[in-house]
């Protein structure tokens, strides 16, 4: 059986993400594919406890270190009881967030220089990479206006502008050096632009992949 296939979506705050996952998983599933919804962090018992040390505020001043460690202890649990499993099984996997957001959050917001990350990406994950990731790009400004209409900010909502400028450089910095894997799906526009967008990008993957 052949291994199914990896995507990831990314993006700054209230890029739409969580929007587009249904879009993408009807397009998947409409095609008769089985399919693996997650999220990181997250995604497994342990790592959704995880996120709520990470994302909460009852460890507000945790270390740099510490965040980028739970981070990959999170994703070491996730990769071997959920996503590496689905793709033997030849599943398909779609994920909310992975490696690129350590890169951007941990890398580019708290300044963690990317070879430390790259040495925690090759122990955790092994050859372990997405297939496909659509990033969601949009002013910074633009979505925390978006992400503002919702509940109160968690501990990385928290972080001012300039935080979120870093993240946003840092994941187009992953864009433009791996082309082939991240497509940038310009987030700005009207939801039914950019759900056609994220369709086209699906429909062409799907026609190479599916
Ligand atoms: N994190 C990290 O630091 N390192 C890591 O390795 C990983 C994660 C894996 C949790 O992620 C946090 O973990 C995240 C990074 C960190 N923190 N931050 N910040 P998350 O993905 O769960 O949290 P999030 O980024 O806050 O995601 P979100 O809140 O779900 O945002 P979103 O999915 O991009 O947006 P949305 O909920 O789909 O949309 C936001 C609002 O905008 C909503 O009202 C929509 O209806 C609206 N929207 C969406 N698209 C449009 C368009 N096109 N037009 C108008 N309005 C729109």
């Amino acid at each position: 059986m052949p291994r199914g296939q990896f995507i990831t979506i990314e993006g700054v705050e209230g890029a739409g993400k969580s929007t587009c996952m249904d879009l993408i998983a009807e397009r998947i599933r409409a095609a008769g594919l089985p399919l693996v919804q997650t999220r990181e962090p997250g995604g497994t018992g342990l790592g959704e406890d995880l996120r709520e040390l990470l994302l909460g505020h009852r460890h507000g001043g945790m270390s740099d270190d510490t965040e980028l460690l739970l981070m990959f202890a999170a994703r070491a649990e996730h990769i071997q009881r959920v996503i590496a499993p689905a793709l033997q099984r030849g599943e398909w996997v779609l994920c909310d967030r992975f490696t690129d957001a350590t890169y951007a959050y941990q890398g580019g917001g708290r300044g963690i220089a990317r070879e430390r990350i790259a040495v925690l990406e090759d122990w955790v994950q092994g050859g372990l990479r997405p297939d496909l990731t659509l990033l969601m790009d949009l002013p910074v400004a633009q979505g925390l206006e978006r992400a503002g209409r919702r509940s109160a900010p968690d501990r990385f909502e928290q972080e001012d502008l300039r935080f979120f400028e870093q993240v946003r450089a840092a994941y187009l910095d992953i864009a433009r050096a791996e082309p082939a894997r991240v497509r940038v799906v310009d987030a700005a526009p009207p939801l039914a632009e950019v759900s056609a967008a994220i369709q086209a990008i699906i429909d062409d993957f799907l026609a190479r992949h599916g």
